[in-house]
């Protein structure tokens, strides 16, 4: 099967060009200023950009989290990705503690394989760590499992600072990858217990208990776990300018350090948690949204190269799910739906309203994710012999964000009303058309993908 991209703006990470796109079964073939191929099928192109699928390297799908299930599945998760240009997630394997690491795994395949629309790798998360979890780590990689999650936070997560500290040292030797997920958890209860006592149980006392300098304070120490380990690192969903400033610390001493960002940091304040009618609970997530000059920094921070990936954090819970949490913001299940919205919410306010370029929309959400997470080669770029995961995006198109018209099993949007700018038209999945104007044409496309070790740069 052939197909001719004629006269697209190719967008890549490094630059962009205006030509024809080849694609042979799965696999970019060809990329001319015109290219002739007679037995090929024709997709006109002109006045469309054509991205590289995204990558969304942070997604939660059919997690058991505060004594329910996410909202969205593989097959619903997996659906909402692909629409929305994603046409990777690598999603997080969760064992509990007492579990070992390939129990965890099994248990992440028998949810995904065979019911996911797009291509799916995993994270494992390393919630317990002893000899046992230490010897495990090689057939992890050798499973193509290549980077890990650790947690500075939640009792049920977190393995305590010795911990990470001697699971970063043992994963650099093999050159895997850790991301980490910062904040103070003895800071953050304590609060919590306060708000408790004076009966301030609402979704507004959320932010209050777990202020940025919780996160910063957890960025800061991790940073110099990672140091004494001599370890890259990526910090996960990094939420404000106290973070960056740990991390510019930590830059300049010379480490590499990674840091992610989503969607919700840069759009939603903590205004939210306010709203009237218990809306509030609807934001809830961990870290909690910031405050406008969060938002403002984190911006400059994509434009500037200082946050390298922007993934989702995909958690999602329906109405009745936060409803939980009535009377107790505490037991408000955390997490906001993300997959579908983010490439358009970034372009329309991030490319269109001038705050980034095209091509670092490419690089955020595409090329670093796949360097970062063991892809690049197959993944994260239009070219020759990548796979043909493209998205053949309308700038001059317009629409607004409902709930009712997304295909994620959620009954709100953390974006309703939202206006974009330009539409998806069409998503190829390794060379099938497989989103046609918001229409999912196949459900069960999506292949595992065994990842090599990440390409740090
Ligand atoms: N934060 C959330 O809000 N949900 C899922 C996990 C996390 O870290
Ligand atoms: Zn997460």
């Amino acid at each position: 099967m052939k197909t001719l991209f004629r006269n697209a703006v190719i967008v890549n990470a490094d630059c962009s060009r205006t030509g024809d796109v080849l694609v042979c079964n799965d696999k970019i073939k060809l990329i001319e200023d015109h290219i002739e191929s007679p037995d090929a099928q024709v997709v006109d192109c002109t006045g469309l950009l054509l991205f590289p699928g995204a990558i969304d390297a942070h997604t939660h799908f059919d997690l058991d989290v505060a004594n329910t299930t996410t909202a969205d599945d593989f097959l619903t998760g997996g659906r909402a990705a692909l629409r929305g240009g994603t046409t990777t997630v690598i999603d997080f394997a969760c064992p509990n503690k007492g579990e070992s690491l390939q129990y965890g795994l099994d248990l992440w395949h028998k949810k995904a394989d065979g019911r996911t629309a797009c291509d799916y790798g995993f994270h494992m998360t390393l919630d317990d760590w002893n000899t046992s979890i230490r010897a495990e780590i090689p057939a992890m990689l050798a499973q193509g499992v290549s980077t890990f999650k650790m947690y500075l936070t939640y009792p049920a997560m977190m393995i305590g600072d010795g911990a990470v500290f001697q699971a970063l040292r043992e994963l650099k030797q093999y050159g895997a990858l850790a991301g980490v997920h910062c904040e103070n958890a003895g800071i953050i209860d304590a609060l919590i217990a306060e708000k408790k006592a004076a009966g301030e149980l609402s979704p507004a006392s959320h932010p209050l208990c777990r202020p940025d300098l919780t996160e910063a304070e957890a960025v800061g120490r991790l940073l110099k776990i990672a140091a004494l380990a001599d370890a890259p690192v990526v910090t996960v969903h990094t939420t404000c300018v106290a973070a960056l400033c740990e991390i510019e610390a930590a830059r300049a001493l010379g480490q590499k350090v990674y840091v992610e960002t989503c969607p919700q940091y840069l759009l939603l304040d903590d205004s939210c948690y306010s709203l009237p009618d218990f809306r509030g609970a609807r934001y809830v997530c961990a870290p909690p949204l910031r405050k406008p000059a969060d938002q403002a920094r984190l911006w400059e921070a994509l434009a500037n190269g200082e946050i390298q990936t922007v993934n989702t954090d995909h958690c999602s819970f329906t109405l009745s799910q936060k409803e939980m949490g009535r009377g107790d913001f505490t037991k408000i299940p955390g997490g906001v739906p993300g997959v579908e919205t983010r490439f358009e919410l970034m372009y329309s306010f991030g490319v269109a309203a001038g705050r980034i370029t095209k091509e670092k929309l490419a690089e955020l959400l595409s090329a670093n994710n796949a360097k970062l997470y063991g892809l690049w080669g197959r993944k994260g770029a239009i070219q020759e012999g990548f796979d043909a995961d493209l998205i053949l995006y309308d700038p001059k198109g317009k629409h607004t964000i409902h709930a009712k018209d997304l295909v994620t099993n959620v009954d709100y949007n953390p974006y309703e009303g939202f206006q974009i700018s330009g539409s998806i038209r069409r998503v190829y999945l390794r060379g099938r058309l497989s989103v046609e104007e918001g229409k999912v044409l196949e459900d069960n496309g999506g292949q595992y993908l065994s990842r090599d070790l990440p390409l740090l740069f």
